[in-house]
């Protein structure tokens, strides 16, 4: 099976072929000779997926899939959610973004969140969406340096580590990004027979 992967974002690449390992066939933008700027004009992660998986089948016609992702706090009424790539401004400053975010959350008692994606599959002119939750919450200091976005200050449930402190097998191990993945898979799977 091959799949065109709609984004951008070389993080979310490296992060879902540790997950599919060879058993789907991953093609990113750039080796589908594609250069385009994906809009994302909507106020929802389900919409912005679907956006996402539209612009590219319309190009290319050929099965592909989205990721829209963004970390919902639940002091903050789900903030940044929607908004988390430019949520201290358009420039997408992560350290920005970060600063933010835990400025907003100063004096917080609760610092729960949870990192929500959805993925948006077209496969064979039909479409069908897939989301994956991690709960976690927010710290007050950032550690680590690997991953990207929220994952300083991002710990998940079952760790005492932040995702910046993982490498990409163990943030996959608990993450969003890989439960969505997981039903994309298993959607698949069933397809195949
Ligand atoms: P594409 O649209 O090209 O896929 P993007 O970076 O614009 O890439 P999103 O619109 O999904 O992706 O932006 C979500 C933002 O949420 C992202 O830029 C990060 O700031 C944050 N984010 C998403 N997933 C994350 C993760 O696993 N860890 C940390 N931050 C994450």
């Amino acid at each position: 099976v091959t799949l065109i992967f709609a984004t951008n974002n070389a993080h979310k690449v490296a992060e879902i072929k540790a997950v599919v390992g060879d058993k789907l066939e991953l093609l990113t933008l750039e080796e589908a000779g594609i250069t385009t700027d994906i809009p994302e004009p909507h106020d929802t992660l389900e919409a912005n997926a679907r956006e996402k998986s539209a612009v590219i089948h319309q190009m290319t016609g050929k099965n592909c899939f989205s990721d829209d992702s963004g970390l919902e706090v639940t002091a903050l009424n789900g903030e940044p959610g929607v908004k988390s790539a430019r949520y201290a401004g358009d420039g997408r400053n992560f350290q920005q973004n970060i600063a933010k975010l835990l400025y907003k959350l100063e004096g917080s008692s609760d610092r729960s969140a949870q990192f929500r994606t959805v993925i948006s599959l077209i496969w064979n002119d039909h479409e069908y969406l897939f989301e994956g939750i991690c709960k976690g919450q927010i710290i007050t200091t950032q550690r680590g340096t690997e991953g990207f976005g929220y994952d300083p200050v991002f710990i998940p449930e079952g760790s005492d580590r932040t995702f910046a402190e993982m490498t990409t097998e163990e943030k996959n191990s608990f993450s969003h990004r890989r439960k969505a993945m997981d039903k994309l898979e298993a959607f698949l799977r069933g397809i195949d027979g």
